[in-house]
């Protein structure tokens, strides 16, 4: 750890003259000398810094921070050149955090009083216990919606809540960790985070400059491996002036869960293993049916389609699905194909042995069996098989 802590707020603004003075008179004069006096079982020493970043708003606002950075010397205004979406403005704000604020950690926090400065302190003390990722949940106990929200309004954030939950880690462990995943509210550790990711707001980085960013850093930083931990957010209304969310705001957001998903190298590999497996059936079928005609021996038959179909999920799994982690060279081919013929025949093993017992005690069809065992049993057993045997990741 170095001697301080440097601890970036960094706020987006758009339209926000009512509120950003007020915001950085009540976060210096009353929560930051808390923090520096070590109050709510702080121990590390802090140094706390404000960034604004301004899409150059008509009102004023940029004004009003110019004001307020000539009284504080902590107060930062970095002003766009235009509104860019509040996505855009915080890798603005994370890139002047780093290069010329010196910043340890970063926060995402809004300037119109809904996120309560009094949060703060407790996401930093999650920091100094090592987190490298702390977000302000509203569905976690002792977090709320604003009390003034109808039922629709809560419908939604917590419907929407669920489907982004949903889309975007299902049904892996984050998909139960994660309770509010378009909370605007983060805490992000600089070292191997933030200074790992592409700041670059322009071009195509961002799948959207405005709130859906917030699911993307989120999916981007878990997947980093962020040791992360949620804190209560009491989510209050706006304090003056009008929220900048888009009646298509919300179709935008779900568009970039999707995508994240969808574009994500697991999904991308779990998808081309399926499809090698659907052609491998498609092999073994198809030459089941030719050698059968050829031939009258029976079991010859079965053997050779099976043994084709081998051969095509091999190939093409390894050009294809695990084409990072690719076999090459002769002796090494001849090698891992051997493996993955006794990986094979184990999937052959527990298909034969579950399906036999099945139609035999259970009484269930076969064509209602076969499916099952493949998706449950075979589909996972391959993956597992294929992942930590054949096709294991190269040590860096
Ligand atoms: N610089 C910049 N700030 C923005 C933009 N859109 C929203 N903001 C700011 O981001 C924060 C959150 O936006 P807000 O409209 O309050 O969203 P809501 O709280 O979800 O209704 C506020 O401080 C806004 O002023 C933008 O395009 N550019
Ligand atoms: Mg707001």
């Amino acid at each position: 750890m170095k001697q301080q802590n440097v601890a970036v707020i960094v706020i987006p603004t758009y339209n926000e003259a009512d509120n950003i003075g007020r915001m950085i008179e009540y976060l210096n004069s009353k929560t930051f000398p808390n923090i520096i006096a070590k109050k709510g079982d702080l121990t590390e020493a802090w140094n706390m810094k404000i960034l604004v970043v301004d899409g150059n708003s008509p009102d004023g606002t940029g004004k009003v921070v110019e004001k307020e950075a000539k009284k504080y010397n902590n107060t930062f205004l970095l002003t766009e050149t235009s509104k860019d979406g509040i996505g855009a403005a915080y890798l603005k704000g994370f890139k002047y955090a780093i290069d010329k604020l010196d910043a340890d950690f970063v926060f995402e926090f809004d300037g119109d009083f809904q996120h309560p400065p009094e949060t703060i302190p407790l996401m930093l003390k999650a920091m100094e216990e090592g987190y490298d990722y702390v977000i302000g949940s509203r569905k976690v106990k002792g977090g709320s919606n604003p009390k003034g929200w109808g039922f629709k309004r809560v419908f939604f954030s917590e419907f929407g809540g669920f489907v982004a939950r949903f889309i975007l880690f299902f049904p892996f462990k984050n998909f139960f960790k994660v309770t509010d995943p378009t909370t605007g509210l983060k805490v992000t550790r600089v070292k191997g985070f933030i200074d790992k990711m592409d700041l670059d707001w322009t071009g195509d980085r961002l799948l959207t400059k405005s709130f859906g960013y917030k699911l993307q850093l989120l999916f981007e930083t878990l997947k980093m491996g962020a040791k992360f931990k949620e804190v209560p957010l009491q989510f209050h209304v706006r304090n003056a002036g009008e929220s900048k969310i888009e009646a298509k705001t919300a179709k935008d957001i779900f568009r970039v869960a999707i995508l994240l998903r969808w574009f994500d190298d697991f999904t991308q590999k779990f998808l081309k293993f399926g499809t090698v497996g659907f052609v491998g059936y498609l092999v073994n079928a198809i030459f089941l049916n030719v050698f059968s005609k050829s031939w009258s021996i029976e079991w010859l038959a079965w053997l050779l389609s099976t043994e084709l179909a081998i051969v095509s999920n091999f190939t093409l799994n390894n050009i294809w699905t695990f084409k990072k982690q690719s076999i090459s060279g002769p002796v090494a081919l001849i090698g891992k194909f051997f493996q993955f013929n006794l990986s094979s025949a184990g999937a052959l093993l527990i298909q034969t042995v579950v399906g036999s017992l099945g139609v035999k005690y259970l009484g269930v069809s076969r064509q209602l069996l076969l499916p099952f065992i493949i998706v449950f049993l075979v589909l996972p057993y391959n993956w597992f098989m294929y992942n930590t045997f054949i096709w294991k990741n190269k040590k860096k």
